[in-house]
């Protein structure tokens, strides 16, 4: 029989599974859901999401267990350079492609080294051993810089390694920096800016992807709408001009007449942009009254 509902993968619990849910939310996706469940159900779509760790979702994808996941770029990227460099036949993890930028889980794979240590550039590492996660984007990176280094592999607690002289140096995710200034480690390099993103196997039988194409507008359509915002405003028809050269973001306003009021005209306009309070200020000093901002639940071209 035709599989007539698509699949995503997402993590279960940890940094994306929140966000990741939250954004098939507004995307109108509702789930059924009950606790410790692994495949739920979306009511009003044809959707199934399965629940799972990242570190299988581009495998899950790559293998049409699902046709899409979102998962963070780090565990996409490692995962196909991984299998490039342990497998002849990558043939699979080729097959996915980056469909949305989500913007969240944001982080990014750096190299660090005790703060005792005098860097001075990444001729350091030659002979040195390294701790990671990230065996397959570190030893590209080491190669494509000429650098001789160990690798060694852990699966968590990489920034403990250097005080336990496991390693000399780590490469590990970083997003504030806090566990590596409270473990004595500093930033040195950094191999790869990472996001969360949606990745899609590119052999999708036509019928899912018209229901992907569905999915992906819905889901630009909340990006989108996210930092744009609704403004609304009284303006003197004398000052209008003025006021709309300070209207951020706005190609073209609604000019609505108010009843029984010939000098005032009300301004709607969609800034794709925040709107600050100076620019607020700056729209009052040039006329502008009655101005309020808005925020945009979902926006389609
Ligand atoms: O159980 P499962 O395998 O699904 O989850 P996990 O424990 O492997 O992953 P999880 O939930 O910790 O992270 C999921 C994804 O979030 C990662 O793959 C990244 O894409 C993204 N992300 C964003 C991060 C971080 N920021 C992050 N800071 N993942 C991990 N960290 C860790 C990092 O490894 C280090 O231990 O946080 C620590 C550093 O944080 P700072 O803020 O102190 O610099
Ligand atoms: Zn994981």
């Amino acid at each position: 029989m035709e599989n007539t509902r698509l699949k995503i993968a997402v993590q279960k619990s940890g940094r994306l599974a929140e966000r990741s849910l939250d954004l098939l939310s507004k995307c109108g996706i509702t789930l059924e859901r009950s606790k410790d469940q692994l495949l739920c159900r979306a009511q009003n779509f044809p959707l199934d999401v399965l629940l799972v760790r990242d570190d299988d979702i581009p495998a899950f994808v790559a293998t049409d267990v699902c046709q899409l996941g979102i998962v963070g770029e780090n565990v996409l990227f490692e995962t196909q350079e991984f299998e490039a460099q342990e497998n002849s036949e990558n043939g699979n993890f080729s097959k996915l492609e980056t469909l949305v930028k989500f913007g969240f889980g944001q982080c990014r794979l750096s190299l660090a080294v005790p703060n005792e240590i005098n860097y001075e550039g990444l001729q350091f590492f030659n002979g040195k051993t390294i701790a990671t996660s990230y065996k397959g984007l570190l030893a590209q990176y080491l190669q494509s810089q000429n650098i001789n280094a160990k690798i060694v592999t852990m699966r968590g607690a990489v920034e403990i390694a250097p005080k336990t002289h496991l390693a000399d140096a780590i490469c590990d995710l970083v997003s504030t920096g806090n566990t590596l200034t409270s473990n004595g480690l500093k930033e040195v390099e950094t191999i790869l800016n990472s996001q969360a993103v949606l990745i899609k196997n590119l052999n999708m039988p036509d019928n899912l992807n018209s229901i992907c194409v569905r999915l992906v507008t819905r889901m630009n359509a909340v990006l989108k709408a996210r930092n744009s915002r609704y403004i609304v405003l009284h303006a003197p028809i004398n000052a209008l001009d003025k006021i709309k050269a300070v209207l951020p973001g706005s190609k073209a306003p609604t000019i609505i007449p108010l009843k029984g009021c010939n000098e005032q005209v009300a301004v709607h306009a969609v800034s794709e942009e925040e709107v600050f309070w100076n620019t607020m200020e700056d729209l009052k000093d040039k006329g502008a009254s009655s101005i309020l901002v808005l925020p945009i639940e979902k926006m389609m071209d």
